[in-house]
């Protein structure tokens, strides 16, 4: 699927904002794809749709996390975490891209997991460190971005468990093992 198709399908599904955010990982994940050796058209086309399902009833979420037999433990943590399966579900169903590569990229996003492809970890960083975000540590995270793909990812995961915790919120275990996977890789 070329960009411009795919960008008019998301767009549909987004609020004006959440689009330009879209943009913005797009355009981070093919360069840091380029920069680590991913595969920058699955890169583009998973940054495009990994927000796709943002913005579902949760009703609706609830629902297709039951009946596709995803984890049922994510209905126990943050509904924030929802959309990142779902989105790989209906960007499968709806749009129809089977590329199982993109689906993960789409389907970790949010929490991570461990033993991330390269293209998993693109996505992740560029959603993190895109343009249009702003809050504490994401320039640190930008530079380290710039030499060392796992440091930069470690950076950012510690950073949202850390947020998570002043927050007194749960922490989806992969979100855990996101980070122990990451600071066993650079051992
Ligand atoms: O969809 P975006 O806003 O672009 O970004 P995202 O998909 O990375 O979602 C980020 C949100 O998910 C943010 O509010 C923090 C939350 N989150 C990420 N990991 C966890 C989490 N929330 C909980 N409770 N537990 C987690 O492990
Ligand atoms: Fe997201
Ligand atoms: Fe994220
Ligand atoms: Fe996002």
């Amino acid at each position: 699927m070329e960009r411009q198709e795919a960008l008019t399908i998301v767009k549909k599904q987004l609020t004006e904002h959440r689009y330009q955010h879209t943009i913005g990982v797009m355009e981070t994940a093919i360069e840091l794809a380029k920069r680590y050796g991913a595969d920058v058209k699955k890169a583009e086309l998973a940054a495009i749709f990994h927000d796709y399902a943002k913005f579902r009833p949760k009703e609706e979420m609830k629902q297709i996390i039951l009946e596709q037999n995803m984890p049922k433990d994510l209905l126990s943590y943050n509904t924030e975490l929802w959309h990142a399966p779902v989105g790989a579900y209906l960007v499968k169903t709806e749009v129809g891209i089977s590329d199982e590569e993109i689906l993960n990229a789409i389907r970790y996003h949010t929490s991570g997991r461990a033993n991330m492809t390269v293209l998993e970890k693109v996505v992740y960083l560029a959603d993190y460190i895109e343009p249009g975000r702003i809050f504490p540590g994401v320039e640190e995270v930008r530079d380290l971005a710039k030499q060392d793909l796992n440091k930069a990812l470690i950076r950012a995961v510690q950073n949202t468990i850390q947020f998570l915790l002043k927050k007194n919120q749960l922490i989806y275990p992969d979100t855990i093992h996101t980070y122990n996977s990451l600071i066993m890789e650079i051992k």
